[in-house]
């Protein structure tokens, strides 16, 4: 299936970037402190702890919060170039609105990012990685209009303390993410069952949100501090079961509803949704007697909002699936029915700890060329990639998960694909959400149970160092000693 047949000996160039990445809500804890309030996640795994798998939510997680100081120690053993994490919303405006600061928490942020740039190390900040303020989702979260707005005005205080010290912004996490498992299927806050409805209310919200954050910092920011705007979108690769002409067709349309919904609209030519999902979810919603199509419609002004409303693509990829025409009967109107498909992977695949987590590294490189062809080579920052194991340090499973997913990447490299950085997810173990703390990413091991959340380097964290250090993958390449230090 996959094989890099010659020897050569494929290097990353100097100037490719290597970081980390955690967030907020999955890292920090100190959920009601110094003037932090209430986020969606907060009130939901309060309110159903028998949701979350080992039942530890993120009150303390890593407890980066007080500990940060210790992660901007680890970032310096591995030898990062930047640090990708997110801003808790409640943090910095306790209301969810403009109208009061909490000094506190932007001095927390404005302390995490001194002590990166003290060692000239970049952060790169996610605005936000699915940790809606509460009131606001009690006004209807990004199903309302309106979270438009609070996002913009959100950025516009988040920009105004940091984009002196600030080169790489994101602007949103994971749009399907927080659309789909918050609307449809009621896995995640706000965990609103409105099948083949909200999702698409909330798409379109969070897109446009995303392209006015966008918008303001071109405005009045980049002239000044020159840095770059992205969003990360989950860009998993889908490829057909077998040959069979229907599973290959749906396959295309069902990387057009999962990638092209989130990408299209922002680096193709045309701009907008892709055509065959409006034309899908419009014949569908008119059979099912609706007036209109369930997709909002992108009017002329916001199609040009959006189209080039991003200096990089940012890829969050972990796993590949397999895609076939579906045979089971959904509910009418749903997300699934509009999509029809069933999902698989090969029996031969590699699994994580997490049951969505399958290895096939050329994946990746497949997501890459997809990407290249179809949208005319952006410039693409890997935002995640990982591996979830059970605790303990040997963990041989990432760590050969990591070097064969990089020899992908450097494929990809060579065959054109503009690719400035990658970033591992994730740095230290943390609230894997509804997983709580049973499947962990961490290239650091967190032990949960001590006082100070001890952080212990992984094998894979060695690996990882002295990738960065000798820009080449090592198949063999073992640490001398599990002792990790700054070098
Ligand atoms: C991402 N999938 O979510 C998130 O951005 C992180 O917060 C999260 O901890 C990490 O990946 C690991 O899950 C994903 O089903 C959720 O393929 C689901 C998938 C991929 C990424």
């Amino acid at each position: 299936t996959y094989g890099w047949s010659d020897n050569r000996q494929r290097k990353f160039k100097d100037d490719f970037l290597f970081g980390a990445a955690t967030s907020a809500y999955q890292v920090e804890g100190a959920w009601n402190l110094d003037g932090k309030t209430e986020n969606v996640w907060d009130k939901y795994f309060h309110q159903h702890p028998e949701v979350i798998t080992d039942g530890r939510n993120g009150d303390v997680a890593s407890d980066s919060y007080h500990q940060y100081k210790r992660d901007v120690e680890l970032l310096r053993e591995l030898g990062v170039d930047f640090y990708r994490f997110s801003i808790s919303w409640n943090r910095v405006l306790p209301t969810g609105f403009s109208n009061i600061i909490n000094e506190k928490g932007v001095q927390y942020y404005d302390n995490l990012i001194n002590e990166l740039l003290k060692y000239n190390i970049q952060p790169m900040i996610t605005l936000f990685h699915f940790d809606l303020p509460q009131t606001l989702q009690d006004l209807g979260g990004w199903a309302n209009p309106l979270s438009i707005e609070w996002f913009e005005q959100y950025a516009h205080v988040v920009f105004n303390k940091y984009a002196n010290k600030v080169k790489y912004w994101i602007t949103i996490n994971q749009p399907n993410d927080i659309c789909i498992d918050g609307y449809e299927n009621g896995k995640w806050p706000p965990a609103v069952d409105s099948k083949g409805i909200g999702a698409y209310i909330c798409i379109k919200n969070v897109m446009i949100a995303h392209a006015k954050v966008y918008r303001l910092y071109e405005k009045e920011y980049k002239n000044k501090y020159k840095g770059s705007v992205g969003i990360a979108l989950a860009v998993n690769w889908l490829e057909p079961l077998n040959n069979k002409t229907e599973n290959v067709e749906i396959t295309e349309q069902y990387r057009e509803f999962m990638l092209g919904t989130f990408i299209n609209p922002i680096w193709s030519k045309e701009g907008d949704f892709p055509r065959i999902v409006k034309d899908i979810i419009a014949k569908k919603s008119k059979e099912q007697g609706f007036t209109r199509s369930r997709l909002p419609t992108l009017n002329t002004e916001e199609i040009k909002l959006l189209k080039g409303s991003s200096d990089f693509l940012g890829i969050n990829h972990y796993t590949t699936s397999l895609v076939s025409r579906s045979k089971t009967q959904h509910p009418s109107p749903s997300f699934n029915d509009d999509v029809g498909v069933q999902l698989s992977k090969r029996s031969e695949w590699k699994m994580a700890k997490s049951p969505w987590l399958a290895s096939a590294p050329y994946g990746i490189y497949k997501v890459c060329i997809h990407i290249n062809l179809k949208y005319d080579y952006p410039p693409i920052i890997i935002t995640e990639h990982g591996w979830s194991t059970g605790p303990g340090l040997q963990d041989d499973d990432r760590a050969n998960n990591l070097r064969e997913y990089m020899k992908a990447i450097l494929l990809a490299l060579e065959d054109g694909t503009n690719l400035k950085g990658y970033t591992a997810w994730s740095l230290i173990d943390n609230v894997e959400w509804v997983a709580g703390t049973s499947e962990r990413f961490g290239l650091y091991e967190v032990d949960f149970d001590s006082e100070e959340k001890t952080r212990t380097a992984r094998l894979s964290a060695h690996v990882y160092k002295r990738l960065i250090h000798t820009r080449v993958v090592e198949d063999n390449w073992k640490p001398k000693s599990m002792k990790m230090k700054i070098s």
